[in-house]
Formats: C-alpha cells, sequence, structure tokens
C-alpha cells in the first residue's frame, strides 16, 4: 500500500522537511515538504538522492564481538561488563563516549545521561567539538547563553547576508536557494563573501574578499574602529543592553588599516568598501560557518563578528544579526541535551554547583559528574596514553575526520575495549571495534532533531528496522539497565523526549534560554504528530517564530551582552619545508566520510575522486600537470591526490575536500595531516590552515577501470574508487608500469577463469586497453598509459550496463570513448539529472543562452538548482569562446 511519511533530512543543519513515499513494491523515493518552514518544498542535490542511499550494501545488521555476529545479549553484556570494570578498577573518568551531532535528541540525551549523573564522569564529547564548539564558546562568552538569535526568515528580509567561511552554496544548499529566489524578487539584496579561495558561494556574492586564512580577527577588529566613529554605531543599545565596549574598541584600535590590510592580505580599498557597505545598510545578517569555526583563533573570530553586530544593535530583530550556521542535523539538539565535555544539560553549566543540583534531583541519578570532561582531541590524546580503557564511538568515523588521523586511529587500535554503534560495517573507524552494535538509519530511526534556527522537527520511521538493527538510544539504555542503574526503562523515544522538555522547564523561570517546558506532558500520538516548533516554547506560551536579544534580556546575570575584546592575531603554519597552506572542507554532493552518499552513483559522479585544488602557477612551478598525482606531506602524515588546477585557489594555499578515506581511496584521508592544534577557549581544532609540502607524486603509470562489482582488495600507490551506474569506476597510479596487464586484471578484479578477454596496445603512445566480457556483458575495462588516462569516463561507466551484443560494439570498448554517432556525455554537471558539461555546450551551441533555457532544454539545473551557478560559468566560457 503506498504511503507517505513526514520526516526530516539527516544531512545537514539546514534541516529541510522531507516527505518520504512508499510505494506498493516497497519502494521509496522522496520529496521536499512543501508545509516545512526550513524549506518549503525545496531540497538540494544530497537531499534528492536520499532514496538512493537506502540499501542494505555494507550495512551492519548484527551485533560483533571481534568481527563474529552475536546475540544481543552477549554483546550488551560484554560493553555493561567491560565498561562497568573499567569503572570500579579506574574510576569514572577511565570511560568515555564520543558520539554525534547526528545522534536524535533521544540518543544524545540517554547518552548524557548515562555518562554525567550515573557514570558520574564528565567524558563525553562529541563531533560537534570539531564543528560547532567556537560557536558555542563566542555565543557563551557574549550572551551568557549559547544562543542563536535569529532565524531563516532574516536571510530574506537582509538587505546585506555577509557569509564569512561558509561555502553556503555547497553546504547548505537550500538556504542558498531561498537567498537567491529572495534575491530575484529584491535585486538589492547583496553579499559579500569573505574566504581565502573563490567558492561557488564567491561566485554567487556581489563582493569576494580573498583573505588570507585567519585573517578574520583583523578584519572584524577593522570595522569595529570603523563602525565606532560612525552614525551606525548605536549608543542606546550599547548603553543599554552591554558592558565592555571600551576594551573590545581599545583592542580593535590597536592595529592600523595597513596593518588590517597586511594581516587579512586585502587592499586598504576593498576593506574600505567592506566597512562602508556594513556602515550603511541597516539589515544586516552576518552568517558563519567552518572558516570561523575550526581555526585556532575561532572564538575570537566568533566574538569579533558578534561585537560589530552588538555594537550596532543589529541582533534579534527581523533581517538583522550574527547567525551561525550549524553542520550537522543535529548539531543543535546535542547542545540543548549537554553532549559537550563542557556543558551539563539543558543548556546548564557544570561548572554552576546549584545547576549540577538541579540535573541530579531530576535524574534522581546516584552522582553528577563535577567538573568538565575531556574534549574530543585530548579524549583522544588519553585514549593514546592509556587513560581512558573503554571507548564508546558512536555516529562519527573518527580513524577520517579527527585531526592527527593516524595516531588516533593508532589510538583507538590500542585502546583495551572499544565498542562502535554505527550503521555500516567497514567504516575505517567500525575496522577497529571490539564490539560493533549495529544501529538504526534515517528512515528507520524515530525522534527529533533541531536545525540551525532552533526548530525541533520530527524524523519518523518509514521502513522497518533491517535484520537485528536497533536504535541508538537503545543501545545506551540497555548497557545502562545493565550496568544496574534505574531510570532507563524506556520503551519509545516519545518518553525520552518528554523527559528532556521537562527538564529544559525545570525550575527555569525564564532564567535559561533553552526552554521547551510545553512540550512536558505531551501524549505518545502528540510526539507522534508533532509539527516542526521554534524554541524557546515556554509552558503557557503560543507556538511562533522566535527571536532573541532585540531588547537586551541576555543570560548573563546582570542580563547584559558582554563585548569580547579580541586581541588573537593570525599565525603563520608554513616553514620553509612546508610552505604551502592546507585548507580543507567539503564538496556540493558527499557528505563527511561517505559512508552513505558514497552509495549513490548520482552524487559521485561530480567530483569522482580525492582532488587538490591548487593555483595554475604553482603548479607549474612544482612541474605538476593537469591532472596529474600529487603527494601532500608534513611531520603529521601524507596523502596522495589528483591535482585540480584552478584559478579558484589563491597562490601558495591548496584545498582538498575531507571526504576520502580507506575505503574509498588508498592514501586520501586529509585529516592524517592536520595537527591536533585547538582553539585556546573552544578546544575546537584548526582544520583550515596547516602547512604542507606539495609535490609531484612518484607516479610512472596512471589507469583507469570500469568494472561490474567492486574488487576486494585494491593494490596500488593510488586508487580511488567511485560508485557508478552499474558498477563502479577506479581510478589507478602505478610507480612502475605493470608487466602483464592482462594477469593483472585478472588477479586484482578477480577474474580468474573468467571473462572472455579482448586487448589493444597503442606501440608509440603505450597506450594499453583491456576488455573482459561475460557474454554480451562487460565486466571490466581497463585503460593505462604513461600519462593521466584520456578516457570519456562517464561513457565507460554507461557501457557496464548495457548489451553489447556485437564484436564490433564489443571491440569500440577498447576506443575509450564513444564512435562518431555516439554522444558523450561528459563530466556530471547536475547530479539530480545526470547531465553532463557536453549536453550543457551542444545545448549553448544550439541556441541556449541562459541558465532557464538551458533547463527548459536538458532540465539541468531545475531540481535543487546547485548548479545552476557552474551552468551559468559554462555558457559564460562557451560565449566568450565563441566571440573570441
Ligand atoms: N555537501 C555537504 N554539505 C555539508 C556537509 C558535507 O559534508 N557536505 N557537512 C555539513 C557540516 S557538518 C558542516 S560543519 C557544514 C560546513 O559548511 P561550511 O563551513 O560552509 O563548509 P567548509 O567547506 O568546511 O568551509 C567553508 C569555507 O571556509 C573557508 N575558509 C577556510 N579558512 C578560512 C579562514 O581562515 N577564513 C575564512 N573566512 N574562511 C575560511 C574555506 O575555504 C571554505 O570555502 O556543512 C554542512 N553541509
Ligand atoms: N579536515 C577536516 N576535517 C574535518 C572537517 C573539516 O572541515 N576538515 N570537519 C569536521 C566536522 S565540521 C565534522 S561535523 C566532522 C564529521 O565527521 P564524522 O562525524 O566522522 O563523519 P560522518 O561520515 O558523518 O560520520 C558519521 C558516522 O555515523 C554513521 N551513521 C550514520 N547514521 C547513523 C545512525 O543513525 N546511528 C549510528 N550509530 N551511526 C550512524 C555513518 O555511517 C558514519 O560512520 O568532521 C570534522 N573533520
Ligand atoms: S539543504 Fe540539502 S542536505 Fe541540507 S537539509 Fe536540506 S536537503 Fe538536506
Ligand atoms: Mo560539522
Amino acid at each position: 500500500m503506498e504511503r507517505e511519511v513526514k520526516t526530516t533530512c539527516p544531512y545537514c543543519g539546514v534541516g529541510c522537511g522531507v516527505i518520504a513515499r512508499t510505494d506498493d513494491t516497497g519502494a521509496v523515493s522522496v520529496k521536499g515538504d512543501p508545509d516545512h518552514p526550513a524549506n518549503f518544498g525545496r531540497l538540494c542535490s544530497k537531499g534528492s538522492a536520499l532514496a538512493e542511499t537506502l540499501s542494505t550494501d555494507g550495512r551492519a545488521l548484527h551485533p560483533e564481538i571481534h568481527g563474529k555476529s552475536v546475540r544481543w545479549d552477549e554483546a550488551l553484556d560484554l560493553v555493561a561488563s567491560k565498561f562497568g570494570e573499567a569503572i570500579a578498577e579506574h574510576g569514572p573518568d577511565a570511560v568515555a563516549f564520543y558520539v554525534s551531532g547526528q545522534c536524535l535528541t533521544e540518543d544524545y540525551y540517554v547518552a548524557n545521561k548515562l555518562m554525567k549523573g550515573f557514570i558520574g564522569s564528565g567524558n563525553i564529547d562529541t563531533n560537534s567539538r570539531l564543528c560547532m564548539a567556537s560557536s558555542v564558546a563566542g555565543h557563551r562568552r557574549a550572551f551568557g547563553s549559547d544562543t542563536v538569535p535569529g532565524c531563516y526568515e532574516d536571510l530574506e528580509l537582509a538587505d546585506l547576508i555577509v557569509l564569512v567561511g561558509s561555502n553556503l552554496a555547497w553546504c547548505h544548499p537550500v538556504l542558498n536557494q531561498r537567498i537567491q529566489a529572495a534575491r530575484q524578487s529584491r535585486p538589492d539584496l547583496k553579499i559579500v563573501t569573505i574566504d581565502p579561495r573563490r567558492s561557488v558561494s564567491a561566485d554567487l556574492a556581489d563582493m569576494h574578499l580573498m583573505i588570507k586564512s585567519d585573517g578574520d580577527v583583523a578584519l572584524f577588529n577593522g570595522l569595529l574602529a570603523h563602525l565606532a566613529g560612525s552614525s551606525a554605531f548605536d549608543q542606546d543599545y550599547v548603553s543599554a543592553h552591554t558592558i565592555g565596549f571600551q576594551e573590545a574598541l581599545e583592542a580593535a584600535q590597536t592595529r592600523s588599516l595597513s596593518d588590517i590590510s597586511g594581516e587579512t592580505g586585502l587592499p586598504i580599498a576593498e576593506l574600505l568598501a567592506f566597512y562602508r557597505l556594513f556602515e550603511t545598510t541597516d539589515k544586516i545578517v552576518t552568517c558563519y560557518s567552518q572558516g570561523v569555526n575550526q581555526s585556532s583563533i575561532g572564538s575570537d573570530k566568533v566574538n569579533a563578528i558578534i561585537n560589530c553586530h552588538l555594537a550596532t544593535g543589529r541582533i534579534g530583530r527581523p533581517g538583522m544579526g550574527p547567525f551561525s550556521l550549524t553542520g550537522q542535523p543535529n548539531a543543535m539538539g546535542g547542545r540543548e541535551v549537554g553532549g559537550l565535555a563542557n556543558m551539563l544539560a539543558a543548556h546548564m553549566n557544570i561548572e554552576d554547583e546549584a545547576a549540577r543540583d538541579r540535573v541530579q534531583r531530576f535524574w534522581k541519578s546516584p552522582t553528577i559528574a563535577a567538573r568538565p570532561g575531556l574534549k574530543a582531541v585530548e579524549m583522544f590524546e588519553a585514549v593514546a596514553d592509556g587513560r581512558i580503557k573503554a571507548l564508546w564511538i558512536m555516529a562519527t568515523n573518527p580513524v577520517v575526520s579527527m585531526p592527527d588521523a593516524d595516531r588516533v586511529r593508532e589510538a583507538i587500535r590500542n585502546c583495551p575495549f572499544v565498542v562502535v554503534s554505527d550503521i555500516q560495517k567497514n567504516t575505517d573507524t567500525a575496522a577497529l571495534a571490539h564490539v560493533l552494535l549495529p544501529a538504526a538509519g534515517w528512515g528507520e530511526k524515530d525522534g527529533t532533531v533541531t536545525n540551525s534556527e532552533r526548530r525541533i522537527s520530527r524524523q519518523r520511521n518509514f521502513l522497518d528496522l533491517p535484520a537485528e538493527t536497533r536504535p541508538d538510544w537503545w543501545h545506551l539504555a540497555e548497557v545502562a539497565k545493565r550496568m544496574g542503574f534505574k531510570g532507563f526503562d524506556y520503551e519509545r523515544p516519545a518518553e525520552i523526549f518528554v523527559e528532556h522538555a521537562a527538564l529544559s522547564g525545570f525550575e527555569n523561570d525564564g532564567a535559561r534560554d533553552f526552554d521547551i517546558g510545553a512540550k512536558a506532558q505531551i501524549s505518545s500520538d502528540a510526539f507522534e504528530a508533532m509539527t516542526p516548533f521554534q524554541w524557546p516554547h515556554r509552558e503557557g506560551t503560543p507556538e511562533g517564530a522566535t527571536r532573541f536579544f532585540a531588547n537586551g534580556e541576555f543570560y548573563t546575570p546582570d542580563r547584559k551582552a558582554r563585548f569580547i575584546p579580541v586581541r588573537s592575531e593570525r599565525e603563520e603554519r608554513t616553514s620553509k619545508d612546508t610552505p604551502f597552506i592546507l585548507n580543507t572542507g567539503r564538496i556540493r554532493d558527499q557528505w563527511h566520510t561517505m559512508t552513505r552518499t558514497g552509495k549513490a552513483a548520482r552524487l559521485s559522479s561530480h567530483l569522482a575522486e580525492p582532488f587538490v585544488e591548487i593555483n595554475p602557477a604553482d603548479a607549474t612551478e612544482l612541474l605538476i600537470g593537469k591532472a596529474g598525482l600529487v603527494r601532500l606531506e608534513n611531520a603529521f602524515g601524507s596523502v596522495v591526490l589528483r591535482a585540480l588546477v584552478t584559478e579558484r585557489q589563491p597562490r601558495g594555499s591548496v584545498f582538498v575536500p575531507m571526504h576520502w578515506n580507506d575505503e574509498y581511496a588508498a592514501n586520501a584521508r586529509v585529516d592524517a595531516l592536520l595537527a591536533p592544534r585547538t582553539d585556546p577557549v573552544s578546544g575546537q581544532p584548526a582544520l583550515k590552515n596547516i602547512g604542507v609540502k606539495v609535490s609531484p607524486a612518484d607516479i610512472a603509470f596512471y589507469g583507469f577501470a570500469v568494472v561490474a562489482s567492486r574488487p576486494e582488495r585494491l593494490d596500488a600507490p593510488y586508487w580511488a574508487i567511485a560508485k557508478a551506474e552499474a558498477g563502479w569506476r577506479v581510478e589507478f597510479g602505478f610507480d612502475k608500469p605493470l608487466d602483464d596487464i592482462e594477469a593483472w586484471c585478472r588477479e586484482t578484479f578477480g577474474l580468474w577463469d573468467r571473462g572472455e578477454h579482448l586487448a589493444y596496445a597503442d606501440g608509440p603512445r603505450q597506450q594499453q586497453r583491456h576488455g573482459f566480457f561475460d557474454g554480451e556483458r562487460l565486466l571490466v575495462a581497463f585503460y593505462a598509459a604513461p600519462e593521466p588516462v584520456g578516457v570519456s569516463r562517464d561513457w565507460a561507466v554507461k557501457q557496464l550496463g548495457l548489451r553489447l551484443e556485437t564484436m564490433r560494439a564489443r571491440v569500440a570498448i577498447l576506443a575509450g570513448r564513444p564512435g562518431a554517432n555516439q554522444m558523450d556525455p561528459g563530466a556530471t554537471v547536475c547530479s539530480c539529472f545526470s547531465v553532463g558539461v557536453n549536453q550543457i555546450v551542444g545545448a549553448v551551441a544550439g541556441g541556449c543562452h541562459t541558465v532557464e533555457a538551458v533547463g527548459k532544454q536538458l532540465n539541468a539545473g531545475t531540481n535543487c538548482g546547485s548548479c545552476r551557478v557552474e551552468i551559468k560559468g559554462i555558457i559564460d566560457g562557451c560565449l566568450r569562446q565563441a566571440a573570441e
């Protein structure tokens, strides 16, 4: 029977509403929920491809101990007894939980309650430490609470949006779509992007400040000094609702304009243009993300931004305010429950004795953590030096995503007892688990998440739990019960949610920002039917849009905000041996460590390989050819990646996506190169600025393969594999030519006695082409050459699914490109409709000179719209070429 369920996207912090439809055959399709106030029906490429990531390929389906399936009881008993023993022998601080902004609020709540209230340690931290900690610290320093003052509507109401260290177009695409739509109706809406590289978001901006890495404190201090003497300064607001302006101003004034120009790398004229725009526009929202947070001076960057909004009173009013964009679907929910090691619960401070007493009374718990626990980087250091005897990792993949990733891997490997709760079996982290607990994934689990604008939405299940998978809260509650703790007899998420809501309102009386007391009494049915709402939602108040701080009322003891004097300076991270700045981040169609998005062919086609973006002049100087392979290294580690030579990258700096890992590439975990260096206030690691050496990789022979089934093991100095429609595509790099390619292929691709073999070698250019067929079906095509292989990848992968009836068709595979009568779509640009660059070029040649016209003809860019900038670039390029 056909069924539609309203749920929420499990990827970014925009928190889009999704309608999942299951048809008679059980097939699932998704569309945007037109009634959800985050997206009003829109979705991005990742959201629209959700149904393609639901297969049980690679799923963890049974509890395992040392890789062997066991009964749940056995696994849970072992976890409870190992944690119990470690605590009995070494005390509660000898155990730790490392959880995730991808846990639902209910999972998170139970994890925090168990660790802080029952085990009695603060040692629960989360991947949000790598993500939101500097924002949390900045908010708490300025506002006395971790409060995001505004809401999404402000982005549409603003006249100026400043994106600081945010690639919104790729990382919060639906917010970008909302802004672009607002701009269509109000072309005066200006956008400024502040980013050391020209991201796609910078392409969309009216002004791009190509700032030096970590130049932001200088930039915003300069802005504060500028505003102080301008008409934009709001003396009334500053006097009535803040303290510390003078000290902050003095700190800001220590730099002259030319100092700021030096520290930011921006010409004075550009600085002044930005400062004047900020001065003369009233309705400003400053959005910031990881270019701000993931820095050794991240908290100061946050406060330097907030200072400018406080000084102009532009906060908490429609169209105005500082806006921290959250990364993960439930980064906010995790902060609400107190999932960070230095928080307690429900936005109460762990250092506050009265708060500890209040939470302990509420939980009726035997104990309460007396002090903050270890923050992520410290936690893995404690694992490495043996202080942590038992570690539970849930919904995060630290072997890939933590800085100093090789050392983190060793630490986990050597830890006496490691539990991993994950949905996938073979992640780089799950591979090291003593006990693997199979978790329910998106579509199977049930609970709530909170998005960037403090809106709480339901994630609902519409699929049965596969095999023995169980939700994360259940893993935790079962272990808690087995450890002898009372207060974990939950039967469903609704019971956990109402307890969390009750704690938020408990002895609150308006003293704490986070209060959803109005939901403390709701029934399971009401929870089931709950529609998205913003917090706060105090008992006895109506639901509605909420903003904070237009009239002060901050959460400090005197209810005034604090200006924070910020004096930190940008530090040079490069050296003679490591002269390049390594910057890292995200691409449009992959999510973090790819455990889900890597399953969708559509999402793997946009950028199918780990790569390093490098400026053409640097590439030339280092003798790095177009599509050559490059080694990046420093004292921490090394990686090998494909060169993407591009003007988007400034000289002296390279950009690498964070996504690739050992499941998808030989040696591309970029976090192996990152120092475990953190912001002193927030403990957030600096993931965007480290020195590296860049050189051509020692590769003498290249290969490219399309294969019908994934090879068990790949062995080459360089390989990278990506899902394709009817199989996989694999890139190779070897340090010397292969002697016997047929034998190598048979061994690598498991074609022992199978596969009719066709081969072609091009003598002078030493190109080799091999095809292996099972009747009319292509099993493997392998192309090799002494230089990067010039095969049409997108054409080649399409051949996997075809019936190659004639010998002629099979021989044509060896050509590596389509025949004269066939179209080569070229590299995918629009992943929603699988439209390639050549098709777009064709449409332009045929007279489509606007993005809309191309959309009409090919559908490209008409769904999520994330590729519209790229399409425009292709049109512009074609027209320019035609004009030259
Ligand atoms: N497609 C996709 N979307 C995602 C995610 C994903 O994995 N894939 N992950 C989600 C998560 S968890 C997060 S946290 C967000 C992150 O969202 P973003 O923060 O927007 O993404 P990043 O690419 O990490 O970094 C943003 C930009 O910061 C710039 N930057 C680097 N150093 C500096 C600096 O010193 N100053 C300034 N001003 N800018 C700098 C980088 O060049 C980069 O373009 O994305 C969320 N959305
Ligand atoms: N170099 C560099 N490193 C970075 C960053 C960067 O910009 N640059 N960004 C940092 C940031 S902001 C973030 S947020 C992190 C993200 O890094 P991670 O959290 O490590 O990345 P994910 O791939 O999202 O990991 C989620 C894991 O949970 C599993 N999973 C999915 N759903 C569920 C579920 O319902 N239950 C359970 N138990 N498991 C589930 C997935 O299979 C996967 O293994 O990376 C950080 N690391
Ligand atoms: S913007 Fe995309 S990834 Fe983010 S919540 Fe919406 S659909 Fe999901
Ligand atoms: Mo994040």
